[in-house]
């Protein structure tokens, strides 16, 4: 019996993956006999994508493209198909977060998250269904949020994004299924990466920044998450393993969404 986990001949497309989770879900599809191809929004950013892969020894392919701009996306899209081959899993990872709080926030800011966060998604999505109907197999895992849940201060434009990808989720699996395609989500709770840095910054005092504190008070795991803690979730989402999972949100996040917290 072969192994359902195995990603060899598959090409994925992990968008924004020059570092941070997409960088670690790229290794690890690697790792499973994936060929990786990524996109960052400039060429400093592609290139030490590129330079990161290969002190890995992971050939990954890698274009510059801003994954809102429709137009650049579908002809990056087109050049992958060309030069590596039709993309049998699409990681919508790209992502940006603006923390403003509601009444201060422009709705210029406003739009610019729901452009990354969940217009991308869509364009992307939108561009790599049509080979993977003729493939007659695909594979879009969408990296939601906790704050497809639930809200917090100062997150309302990427609460409302990261919700909105979780819905977008479920259409693709409900229109798409019939196909063979398997659209899901990851939701990773609190992860170490440099989207997340303001919020674990040392005080002036040397102690732990508050955020941190209640990250971990609330955590089961009683820590962050690393980027790596991803991997293999995205692995199995990615696989044969999950061809009868469809429209689901994996949350990867050590347990937080199930935990009331602890007792100050
Ligand atoms: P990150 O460190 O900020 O990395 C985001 C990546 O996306 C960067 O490489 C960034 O490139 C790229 N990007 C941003 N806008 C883009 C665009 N228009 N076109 C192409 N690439 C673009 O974020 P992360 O923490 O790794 O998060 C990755 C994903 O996970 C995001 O969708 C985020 O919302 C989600 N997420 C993160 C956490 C967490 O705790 N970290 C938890 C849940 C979900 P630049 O370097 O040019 O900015
Ligand atoms: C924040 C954080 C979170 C994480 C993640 C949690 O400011 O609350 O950035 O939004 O990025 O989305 O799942």
């Amino acid at each position: 019996m072969s192994n359902p986990f195995s990603l060899e001949g598959k090409i994925a497309l992990v968008t924004g993956a020059s570092y941070g989770i997409g960088f670690a879900i790229a290794t690890a599809l690697h790792e499973a006999g994936a060929t990786i191809v990524f996109n960052d929004i400039g060429q400093a950013q592609v290139d030490r994508g590129l330079a990161a892969y290969a002190e890995k020894g992971i050939p990954a392919r890698g274009y510059v493209c801003n994954v809102t701009d429709e137009e650049a996306v579908n002809a990056m899209v087109k050049q992958i198909e060309e030069e590596v081959g039709v993309i049998d899993i699409l990681v919508n990872n790209a992502g940006i977060i603006k923390r403003i709080p509601m009444t201060e926030m422009s709705a210029a800011d406003f739009r610019a998250v729901i452009d990354v966060d969940l217009n991308a998604p869509f364009i992307v999505s939108k561009a790599v269904i049509p080979s993977m109907i003729k493939k007659g197999h695909g594979k879009i895992i969408n990296i939601c949020s906790m704050m497809s849940e639930l809200g917090r201060e100062t997150v309302s434009a990427y609460a409302a994004a990261k919700g909105g990808l979780k819905m977008l989720t479920k259409n693709i699996c409900s229109e798409y299924g019939e196909y063979n395609i398997q659209c899901n989500g990851i939701g990773p709770g609190y992860i170490a990466t440099p989207q997340t840095a303001p919020l674990r910054e040392r005080q002036p005092d040397g102690s732990r920044h508050p955020f941190d504190s209640f990250i971990v008070a609330k955590t089961p795991a009683g820590r962050w998450g690393e980027a790596e803690d991803l991997g293999g979730p995205a692995v199995f989402l990615a696989s044969d393993a999950s061809n009868f999972v469809n429209g689901h949100i994996l949350y990867v996040d050590g347990g937080i969404l199930a935990y009331i917290g602890k007792q100050p």
